[in-house]
């Protein structure tokens, strides 16, 4: 099971109160959206995502006495307010648990293809869980590092694992829950297609959507007890290798999460006019026979298609060809986080 790695060479990096580690986004199959405890930041629904290459994000975090204050650099800037605030609660809790009082300096770099339209929040926790936990010295442990990352960003939980995870929903009040790894990056060669619809960020971001969404939508609670069953669907197609059954689960996944969402008050909309085009496409191409290949979004326009990796060329021509749609980007199974 592809949990993590050590890079080779890793001893020439291993230096006191230093930690690098290099993380990669997922995508949710089975889709979170609404806390069951918002103070521990933990899930109302299971989610089961994919881990996904070449979508990377690589932290240095080094921990010195001389420090004031934790410092951030995100992409060469210094990062401050909101951001700052989040990487410094993730750093107190590992200051905590490994006793130590030194604030952080922390380097981090996306490496994502250019404008991807793909959020980094899932990939930057986790490799800034990963690197805080190495530089102050605690052992790598996956499960902690899962912890550690989903009580930043829930998402971030999964990308511990290589290949396919999931997070369960979570029992209010239990901070310790984390991701599991379900089934490595070799274990099925399927192709995530992105139809990036729109440049930009999006409107409203996923933690203020998702608490506007349990708030006011009448939807919230069917779509909580919908999810298990969904999620059960997308796990058992994920182990027997079967898009045929992931593929619906995973739809309705999706469009039960945004008719929820579109339910809210007012009523949370992302979706653009090329979103519904690259859904069509999406569809026709499976109607017609030429590809396999079944659709999903997030909290923004994107459409993301997946596929068997043989039928990669003809859904991310034909997703190219769809109005609106500014390009593409194919995505593969990644691995797991890895200290640098
Ligand atoms: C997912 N999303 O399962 C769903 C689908 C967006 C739509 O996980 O509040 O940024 O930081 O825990 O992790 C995005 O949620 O939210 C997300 P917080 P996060 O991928």
């Amino acid at each position: 099971m592809s949990g993590h790695r050590e890079i080779e060479g890793a001893a020439m990096t291993d230096l006191p109160n230093v930690g690098r580690a290099r993380a990669r986004a997922n995508i949710a199959l089975a889709k979170y959206w609404g806390k069951s405890d918002v103070s521990c930041n933990l899930p109302a629904v299971p989610s089961i995502s994919l881990t996904l290459d070449p979508l990377l994000t690589e932290t240095r975090v080094e921990l010195l006495a001389s420090l004031k204050r934790d410092e951030l650099m995100l992409n060469g800037e210094p990062a401050l307010g909101g951001e700052l605030l989040r990487a410094t609660d993730l750093l107190d809790r590992v200051r905590r648990e490994a006793g130590s009082s030194l604030y952080a300096r922390i380097d981090t770099q996306n490496h994502f293809p250019t404008a991807s339209g793909l959020a980094s929040s899932a990939s930057g926790f986790c490799a800034l869980a990963a690197a805080a936990r190495k530089a102050a010295g605690l052992p790598f442990d996956a499960r902690k590092t899962s912890a550690l990352a989903r009580r930043s960003s829930a998402s971030a939980a999964r990308s511990v694992f290589g290949g396919f995870a999931e997070l369960p929903a979570g029992v209010p009040g239990d901070d310790a829950l984390s991701a599991e790894p379900l089934a490595p990056e070799s274990h099925w060669n399927v192709r995530i297609v992105v139809a990036v619809t729109a440049e930009g960020r999006k409107a409203v971001g996923s933690t203020d959507g998702m608490t506007h969404t349990k708030v006011t939508s009448p939807y919230y609670d069917a779509w909580v007890s919908a999810s298990p069953a969904l999620a059960d669907h997308v796990r058992a197609g994920i182990l027997e290798r079967d898009l045929a059954r992931v593929g619906p689960a995973m739809e309705q996944s999706t469009l039960a999460m945004h008719a929820c969402a579109l339910a809210a008050d007012p009523g949370l909309l992302y979706f653009q006019p090329a979103t519904l085009a690259a859904f069509a496409t999406v569809r026709e191409l499976r109607q017609t026979g030429r590809a396999q290949v079944y659709a999903t979004m997030d909290a923004g326009p994107h459409v993301k298609a997946l596929c068997l990796a043989e039928h990669v060329s003809t859904v991310s021509a034909a997703l190219a060809a769809t109005p609106g749609v500014l390009r593409t980007l194919i995505a593969s199974p990644g691995a797991g986080v890895e200290l640098l």
